[in-house]
């Protein structure tokens, strides 16, 4: 059994930004990092916003920080109580992970007697544009008391700062700061409404981007006082009436009241779970690693919009410039596909509608077809730059090729909109433009295809695979798989196109496709495109060309030649490069989605090869390595995998650095990784010939894994032991 919260005591100032992500709240519109009221910008807190972004001078372009409306801090009698300043005599912090509720206590010693503060607040998943906070004070001596609480409009920014200007008024009882962008001036609202359970003097005080209340009240020995606080958030670019709404959202709150609020924010949850709670008797550590990896990616469901997707470090933050990556479809999107297919069709309707980005991506660099952003912004933007890294030696700007030659990325793409039209059986996505989508990507990788004449075979070269750490190689066995699968996908939908009338063909032939020539294009491309075999002797695919021929030292004699812990390991001279190392699951990656074209014995001879040649330096390394040993069969070998993945923001651990650049944050790729492996892995769910069935992998201390999951509109119960495996329509 496990409790479902995440307990910390004690103050420890060095874990503040850590403890940031590890308790965080949201509900896809918003994530409130795990700060506390009385913090700033210093301490990296944040009401981080979804798809909403902006731009200043030659900085990077990143997403937005909302003001924070939670500001609060306490004076009593002239004298301030506020973290990290005042050392505290007792502190606790506390997130109820089932319900998206963050809470702290801090006591402080005075002259006399103790003061007390508590928080309780959370981002409501009933009403995506409302924060809610409970706040309490209690003295054991009588005093004046001033509670200052307000909205601070001087946010953290890593490349701002964003508003140019930060508009600040009250009317009513509301009090309002709007932040006005640098790029396209759009509006970031936040609206603040309280209410009280004492009388108090008022006085409004607005400085430095910053509007508070000062509430100043005689307070009695042992007597608590409380504030509820109702935050609305909105942007511009929301909708039209989007002031209007901000009021109606905080005066329909405050009216309805906190315990309200509460209330249908924890059905709302308690829905999310009803589906998506995952059992694993025998072992708590690893259920609650689970479910509160499974917990953050609820956090980060963009449900509020019908076409958005999900950032590589979901909404903690203003790190690797809330862009979305591959991470989406290889990592997440199976959870929302298995739980709540409708946010799965959300988070592709984005790629749709970012196609014509894609598209000017490819021709930009002179290819056809659609080469999607490695880390897209909105209208599918790509924000990565040409030099991602800071030479820690020189200080130089490193040049990487992250963005010029992932070409993997549009293979994700097609990947994503496949599974969604297996696994819920529908092909609406199709006849919403994934069609289009998937002939692009096919284009797109045709036109890079290099003939080898004499063999006659076709090769993708000057490619960097998932193993960033190798940059500019040839025929990266990943990354022509996936582009085979790409060929292979288009063949299919050009299929459906041909034979079913349900589908927009003529618009498409509009368009100017040839459906019936470019079938026979993408056949023969398929057919065509060399995919790098297991070599005859050792079985081992080598990850692109001459990788065999690479320095084959040991991870730990790698490390010992590091001589700066913020050294990046890649590009020209980075110590990996030139060596068989790599930074994360490449190979196993592609053997773990097409392990039915592989032995069992080549599938573990692989595994055995480059598991020790893996850095796991990125958090989506991991659960491939645990998917794929739990295919062959050793889920002992995947336990600790699993565990890295599932643990990876309760831990604190991953990197926080590249080269010099602060990359920090939650990891929804690693949360969606161990759910896959948990779901994939030790249960072995898969399809055969249209029938879900299961297949157990489990480890040692796993007595049972139950869950239940969706499947072609169908909700099904799983059970499995280590002899038994159920799959119970329900
Ligand atoms: O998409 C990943 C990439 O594979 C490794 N670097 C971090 C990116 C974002 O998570």
């Amino acid at each position: 059994m496990i409790n479902w919260k995440i307990d910390e005591e004690g103050f420890f100032e060095d874990r503040i930004t850590a403890n940031g992500n590890k308790f965080l709240v949201g509900n896809g519109y918003m994530g409130i990092r795990g700060t506390l009221t009385e913090y700033d910008k210093h301490k990296f807190t944040a009401v981080n916003l979804a798809g909403i972004y902006d731009q200043v001078g030659d900085g990077w372009r990143e997403p937005l920080n909302a003001p924070n409306g939670l500001y609060t801090t306490v004076e009593l009698d002239g004298e301030s109580y506020t973290l990290p300043d005042k050392k505290p005599a007792f502190h606790s912090m506390s997130l109820d992970y089932r319900h998206g509720i963050f809470s702290r206590k801090t006591t402080w010693k005075t002259e006399k007697g103790t003061l007390t503060v508590t928080e309780e607040r959370f981002a409501s998943l009933k009403e995506k544009h409302l924060i809610t906070m409970k706040y309490t004070v209690t003295s054991e001596r009588d005093g004046i008391i001033r509670l200052i609480t307000g909205i601070d409009g001087d946010v953290w920014d890593i490349n701002g700062p964003h508003y140019d200007d930060v508009l600040l008024s009250e009317e009513g009882n509301i009090i309002k700061a709007v932040g006005i962008t640098h790029e396209s001036k759009d509006k970031v609202v936040v609206f603040e409404v309280y209410n009280a359970d004492f009388l108090s003097t008022e006085e409004i005080h607005k400085a430095d981007r910053t509007i508070s209340r000062v509430l100043t009240f005689h307070a009695k020995a042992g007597k608590t006082y409380t504030i509820n606080k109702f935050i609305s958030v909105f942007t511009s670019k929301d909708r039209e009436d989007y002031m209007d709404r901000a009021k109606t959202v905080v005066d329909g709150a405050e009216k309805a009241g906190y315990e309200a609020a509460l209330k249908s924010h924890f059905k709302e949850w308690e829905k999310k779970w009803s589906i998506s709670e995952v059992t694993i008797e025998g072992d708590d550590a690893a259920m609650e690693g689970l479910n509160y990896s499974i917990y953050h990616l609820h956090c980060i469901a963009p449900r509020h919009s019908d076409s958005l997707s999900i950032a590589a470090r979901g909404l903690s933050g203003q790190t690797y410039k809330g862009a979305v990556f591959w991470d989406t479809e290889m990592f997440m999107l199976d959870f929302f596909l298995f739980t709540e297919p409708e946010v799965a069709k959300t988070l592709l309707k984005y790629r749709i509608d970012t196609l014509d980005g894609a598209l000017k991506k490819a021709k930009s660099y002179g290819y056809d077809g659609a080469f999607y952003a490695w880390e897209s912004q909105e209208g599918g933007y790509d924000a990565c730059s040409d030099y991602n890294v800071t030479d820690v030696f020189t200080g130089r700007q490193m040049r990487t090729y992250f963005k010029d030659k992932q070409i993997h990325i549009s293979s994700a793409v097609v990947y994503g909109i496949m599974r969604y039209v297996n696994y819920t059986g529908n092909k609406d996505l199709l006849e919403e433009g994934g069609d289009r989508v998937i002939l692009e990507c096919a284009r797109f990788y045709y036109d890079l295809l290099v003939k080898r004449v004499p063999i006659d075979r076709y090769e993708l070269h000057d490619v960097i695979g998932p193993d960033e750490y190798h940059e500019r190689v040839n025929n990266n066995a990943y990354t022509n798989r996936m582009a085979k699968y790409t060929f292979d996908s288009a063949v299919t939908v050009l299929d459906w196109l041909l034979k079913e009338k349900s589908l927009d063909t003529k618009a498409l032939e509009q368009k100017g496709y040839d459906l019936k020539g470019l079938k026979a294009t993408y056949e023969d491309a398929a057919k065509r495109l060399y995919i790098p075999e297991p070599d005859e002797k050792t079985g081992i695919i080598p990850q692109f060309d001459g990788y065999e021929k690479l320095e084959d030292v040991g991870l730990g004699e790698l490390k010992g030649r590091i001589l700066h812990e913020k050294e990046y390991w890649g590009g020209a001279y980075g110590i990996a490069s030139h060596t068989k190392v790599i930074k994360q699951a490449d190979v196993v990656t592609l053997m773990n989605l097409f392990s039915e074209d592989y032995s069992k014995d080549l599938l573990r001879k692989n595994w055995d090869y480059y598991e020790p040649r893996t850095e796991h330096g990125s958090s989506l390394s991991a659960c491939m390595y645990a998917m794929l040993a739990c295919k062959c069969s050793m889920p002992d070998k995947a336990y600790p995998l699993f565990r890295k993945s599932a643990d990876a923001d309760l831990s604190g651990g991953g990197k926080q650095w590249a080269g010099l650049i602060y990359i920090g944050g939650t990891h929804p790729a690693a949360s969606g990784g161990a759910y896959m492996t948990a779901i994939e892995g030790f249960a072995g769910i898969h399809e055969e010939n249209g029938v879900l069935k299961a297949k157990a992998a489990l480890p040692a201390k796993w007595e049972r894994l139950s869950f239940k999951l969706i499947y072609k509109g169908d909700l099904y119960g799983v059970m499995v032991t280590k002899d038994r495996a159920e799959v119970t329509l329900l």
